[in-house]
């Protein structure tokens, strides 16, 4: 069969990754997504169950950083376009080992740019109606101050019609300008990465987009993020782990609303541009746990306040950022993309869905998901 495009999305296997292979394959039936992942801890293919029969999907396990492997499955799947989600994505696993930040997410990045450039040079019809498009993160900008008087009431956060937003922990945003500063060497993994992305349109002339995300939250995120993992531990009844004071602030966005963007950016965006994507959703972190804890309770049919005991405050992350918070008006502005929900609605969303899959989390956390998955594909 013929397809009408033809789109390798890496990382497809895990949290976000596996939101936008679902997006894409039903709502393109006429394109070929190949999802390629190495399934490393983070991935699962149980994430994809329901799209894993289509036939204009394709899993291949491979990794990025195999240079033969990536060409072979650019030339194999005559790809015209690249969404480029794999990637190291935990900050805490960077602090203990670097080098494996460092070469996925840099050195596997590179690896496929110069297997995407080799092919689509290769053609003979320059670079018309190709793209790579590379997920990145607000990490890379670096931590916000927080300039405000705490104490306001939510939303902490707020975009008004007339384009204005304001926020309760500071004045500054994240916008596209911003100049990077990373300080974890995951963060400084990523914006390397970007570097060379942007390199690749100013070198050879590629299509390249770049957009950076704020804090994702939904279904099928790895339970050693903050939400996932409270959201397991209120249930379990065991100790959640708040590093430092829990002042942090961080911005969230409802994965489904990222995916969207994803769409949005991959169809209409802007060749060489860069889009920053968020919700102007801030939130403390000692306050989301608190939303956790009451949402979960009574979920749960516990009475109110049943869980507040489980709060533990812990040794603070190393080299931890302060606050994010995303200034997303240009995506908003030229694409009219816009998150679609309340945090409440989200948080309401994911917390049901943990609790209510907790077959997906055991298999996950327990290693007999790994094991299974060797068995059926073997190292390939
Ligand atoms: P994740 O850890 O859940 O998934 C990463 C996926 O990449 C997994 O399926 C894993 O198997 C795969 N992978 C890892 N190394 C690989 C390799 N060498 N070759 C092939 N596949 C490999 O990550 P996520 O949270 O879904 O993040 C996806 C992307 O979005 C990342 O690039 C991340 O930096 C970015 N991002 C994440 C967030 C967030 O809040 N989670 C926010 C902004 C940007
Ligand atoms: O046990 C915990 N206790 C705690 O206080 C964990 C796991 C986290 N935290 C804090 C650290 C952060 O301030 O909660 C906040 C959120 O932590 P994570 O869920 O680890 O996310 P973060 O470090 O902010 O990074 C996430 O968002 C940006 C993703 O993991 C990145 O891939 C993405 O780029």
């Amino acid at each position: 069969m013929d397809f009408k495009r033809n789109i390798i999305i890496t990382g497809g296997a895990g949290f976000i990754g596996s939101h936008v292979v679902r997006l894409f394959v039903s709502k393109y039936p006429d394109y070929r997504i190949v999802n390629v992942d190495k399934l490393t801890y983070a991935g699962n293919l149980e994430n994809l169950r329901d799209v894993e029969r289509e036939p204009n999907y394709v899993f291949v396990r491979a990794d990025i950083c195999d240079y033969e492997r990536m060409s072979h499955l650019m030339r194999e799947y005559r790809a015209d376009g690249v969404i480029h989600l794999a990637a190291e994505s935990h900050v805490d696993r960077s602090i203990r080992d670097p080098f494996t930040f460092a070469r996925t997410n840099v050195l596997g990045t590179l690896a496929l740019l110069e297997a995407a450039r080799v092919y689509w040079e290769s053609r003979g019809e320059g670079y018309h109606g190709k793209l790579f498009y590379h997920i990145s993160t607000d990490e890379v900008y670096g931590a916000l101050e927080m300039t405000r008087p705490q104490g306001i009431e939510p939303p902490f956060s707020t975009s008004a019609s007339s384009g204005e937003h304001h926020s309760a922990y500071g004045e500054e945003f994240f916008s596209e300008t911003t100049r990077y500063n990373p300080h974890s060497p995951y963060s400084a993994s990523k914006a390397s990465s970007d570097h060379f992305v942007r390199a690749y349109h100013d070198t050879y002339g590629m299509p390249v987009i770049v957009t950076n995300c704020s804090n994702n939250y939904g279904p099928y995120q790895f339970p050693e993020k903050l939400i996932p993992l409270f959201i397991n531990n209120i249930r379990n009844r065991k100790p959640l782990p708040v590093y430092g004071k829990g002042e942090n602030v961080r911005d969230w966005l409802y994965v489904e609303d990222h995916a969207r963007a994803i769409d949005t950016i991959f169809h209409r965006g802007k060749v060489a541009e860069t889009y920053n994507i968020g919700g102007f959703n801030e939130w403390k972190n000692i306050d989301i746990v608190r939303v956790l804890i009451r949402t979960a309770d009574r979920l749960l049919g516990n009475p109110e306040g049943y869980s507040d005991d489980l709060i533990t405050y812990v040794s603070d992350r190393k080299g931890h950022d302060l606050r994010y918070a995303i200034d997303s008006r240009k995506l908003q502005r030229e694409l009219g993309w816009e998150p679609s929900l309340q945090f409440e609605e989200g948080i309401e969303k994911t917390v049901r869905w943990y609790l209510e899959n907790q077959a997906w989390l055991e298999n996950i956390s327990s290693g007999k998901y790994q094991n299974y998955y060797e068995s059926m594909y073997g190292s390939r």
